[in-house]
């Protein structure tokens, strides 16, 4: 038996957290969730985007975002550039484990585009066009855990071994 979750996102609905703080990167992360979310075959009408002031805030959104239960996941997008940023390492820490906690909670996928980079040069590399970019990544991401999230509370489970 294999279950996964699948590529096409077309019905659902998605809510994209994005962290304010280094904007120079987060725009770049937003456009790369937004399109990736599109080639998914997401209409734009199903898809909220939800600014915060940084990647510290965003648990408490996505939660409550989450609980709101209209979306089928979270896609929490944000940028630590650990020289410009004092208190790095908690923040980025607050950050996932924040993420983790309220995905459990609330039992709605959250997926993780937030970058955690040594340097500006790093942060943009990873947030250029197309699927490379992390906040694209993060949407794939959230598609197939919704999907997948979908095809495990189906009441008959498809029966059959592959091993
Ligand atoms: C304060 C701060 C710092 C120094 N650096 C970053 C960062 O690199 N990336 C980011 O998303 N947010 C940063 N912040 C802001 C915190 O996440 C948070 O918004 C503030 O501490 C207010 O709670």
């Amino acid at each position: 038996m294999l279950i996964e979750g699948s590529s096409r996102g077309a019905g659902l609905r998605f809510a994209v957290v994005v962290a304010k703080f280094n904007d120079f990167v987060t725009d770049r992360l937003q456009a790369g969730a937004l399109a990736g979310l599109k080639s998914a075959g997401v209409a734009g009408d199903d898809v909220c985007v939800i600014k915060v002031p940084g990647a510290f805030e965003i648990p408490f959104a996505a939660k409550d975002a989450a609980g709101r239960g209209t979306f089928a996941a979270v896609i929490c997008l944000g940028c630590l550039i650990r020289g410009a940023t004092a208190h790095f390492e908690y923040i980025a820490s607050a950050c996932a484990h924040g993420i983790t906690d309220a995905a459990a909670a609330t039992g709605v996928p959250m997926t993780f585009g937030v970058l955690t980079t040594n340097s500006v040069e790093e942060a943009l590399e990873r947030a250029g066009d197309g699927p490379a970019n992390k906040g694209w990544e993060a949407a794939i991401a959230a598609v197939e855990m919704a999907t997948l999230q979908r095809a495990l509370r189906e009441p008959q489970l498809p029966r059959g071994i592959d091993v």
